[in-house]
């Protein structure tokens, strides 16, 4: 039988071009943001308690059941891509150093080393810890991933300085691309001022972090390296349609340094506030929403793909983000670029995956990128879901005003000032901390 015989006109092709294309990922040029609000095109929101087949969630119990395994779907396939279940047979710890003495005796200062792999070659992610010494019973704990190496964190010279190494898959030949997009390293200390480690630590909290790059280097080629191919080859491009992206693999090491906090009885591991800022902010919250283990979780200037609603698409886009960044998520989340309301969830909907667990979402005034009211809306939200569970959520119908955190059980801030974390920012969290985790302060420290 002779084949059909198929002839398209080149404007037929053309249209199918177009609505293939963005599936496949392909480079187009997203649309610029919009930065004015009277620009806000009409959108609508899913109803987190509306399940796929229709039917109303009305109990916790069918949260559970139901809703919450559907939804925690849809953001693997659509979204982040899927985080892997296996467990890695070969991990162990390595304690490299621990002080006593640390920050003029206020503190123990702990470097562990966490191997994924057997042996001390492979891929490892470590971990600085800071545990205060005034406080009898195992402390609740601040645990982030930080930008610019565990060196950055605090001036404290006993510190050992974070260097990039990259772990290729044994018996592959090296990359041919350049290494030069590396984030430089920051200098010691050069990012204390988001950490305030003195500061939590006076306040009755240890503090845990590890530098994101050791789990997956924070470029196209990262998803080659590190912890990524322990799992599936094929890097940014060669994965699978739903294959997890770099915040992913992030947001996996979250949960593995919680693993090593359950082994060490110097801190209490029920009681850990996960937390981050920008991408490192998507990253906690999509560790928050997938581990439950999690007691509370922080988001601080997560914008698009974190606390920001992508449907408003305000600031920062879909197609912007995945333009900028094509390894942060599943692939298949290009084909929501410049197409958002196509997208079965929304921000609002991680958001609430974190229910009834205590929730801090906070945005900078002058980071419009990142759409603070998109982040105060995506709260809101979320509140539904905490309700149904007797919690309450941010409480206010309107945005609050600069520099006037409100909420319950969800809180929300809009701080003034840039894209960034600051002492005014960590004040909140502390608060915040002390109501749903109470620590124990030193005495003569509030
Ligand atoms: C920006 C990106 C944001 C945010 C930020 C950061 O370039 O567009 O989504 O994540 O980086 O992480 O610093």
């Amino acid at each position: 039988m002779a084949r059909p015989h198929l002839h398209l006109s080149f404007s037929t092709a053309f249209c199918i071009a177009l609505l293939i294309l963005p599936s496949l990922g392909a480079a187009v040029t997203p649309a610029p943001a919009v930065t004015d609000e009277s620009k806000v095109a009409p959108y609508s929101l899913p109803d987190p308690l509306i399940a796929g087949d229709g039917t109303r969630i009305q109990t916790p119990a069918q949260w559970r059941a139901k809703r919450r395994p559907e939804l925690l779907e849809l953001f693997s396939k659509e979204v982040y891509g899927r985080t892997p279940t296996r467990k890695l047979k070969g991990v162990h710890y390595e304690v490299t150093s621990k002080d006593a003495s640390a920050l003029g005796g206020r503190a123990t200062r702990k470097e562990v080393t966490i191997w994924f792999t057997k042996g001390n070659q492979g891929p490892r992610m470590r971990l600085l810890m800071y545990v205060p010494n005034h406080v009898k019973q195992p402390p609740p704990v601040f645990l982030g991933l930080n930008f610019g190496g565990n060196h950055a964190v605090d001036s404290d010279p006993g510190i050992a300085m974070s260097e990039l190494l990259v772990v290729f898959p044994p018996g592959e030949p090296l990359p041919t691309s350049p290494r030069g997009t590396d984030r430089p390293l920051v200098e010691r200390g050069g990012q204390a001022d988001r950490w305030q480690v003195a500061k939590v630590i006076d306040r009755g909290y240890a503090t845990a972090t590890a530098w994101y790059q050791d789990l997956c280097p924070d470029r196209v080629g990262g998803l080659d390296e590190n912890v990524a191919p322990l799992f599936a080859k094929g890097g940014t491009e060669g994965r699978a349609d739903d294959g997890w992206g770099a915040i992913g693999v992030w947001a996996w090491g979250l949960s593995r340094a919680l693993d090593y906090l359950e082994t060490d009885s110097s801190v209490d591991a029920r009681r850990v506030a996960v937390h981050g800022h920008s991408r490192l902010g998507k990253t906690a919250l999509w560790a928050g929403a997938q581990d439950e283990r999690f007691a509370l979780v922080i988001s601080n200037d997560s914008g698009c793909g974190g606390a920001a609603l992508s449907k408003r698409v305000y600031g920062e886009t879909v197609g912007l983000i995945n333009k900028a960044f094509p390894h942060w998520f599943a692939k298949r989340f290009r084909f929501y670029d410049d197409n958002e309301a196509a997208l079965p969830v929304d921000q609002h909907e991680l958001l609430a995956l974190i229910a009834p667990r205590p929730l801090y979402v906070a945005s900078a005034s002058e980071d419009q990128w990142a759409d603070p009211k998109g982040e105060f809306l995506s709260a809101q939200a979320a509140g539904p879901v905490y309700a149904l569970f007797g919690k309450s959520g941010v409480g206010v119908k309107e945005m609050p005003p600069v520099d006037k955190p409100v909420g319950g059980t969800v809180a929300y801030h809009v701080r003034t000032g840039k894209h960034d974390i600051t002492a005014y920012d960590w004040e909140q969290y502390l608060n915040f901390a002390d109501k749903h985790l109470r620590a124990r302060p030193k005495s003569g420290n509030p």
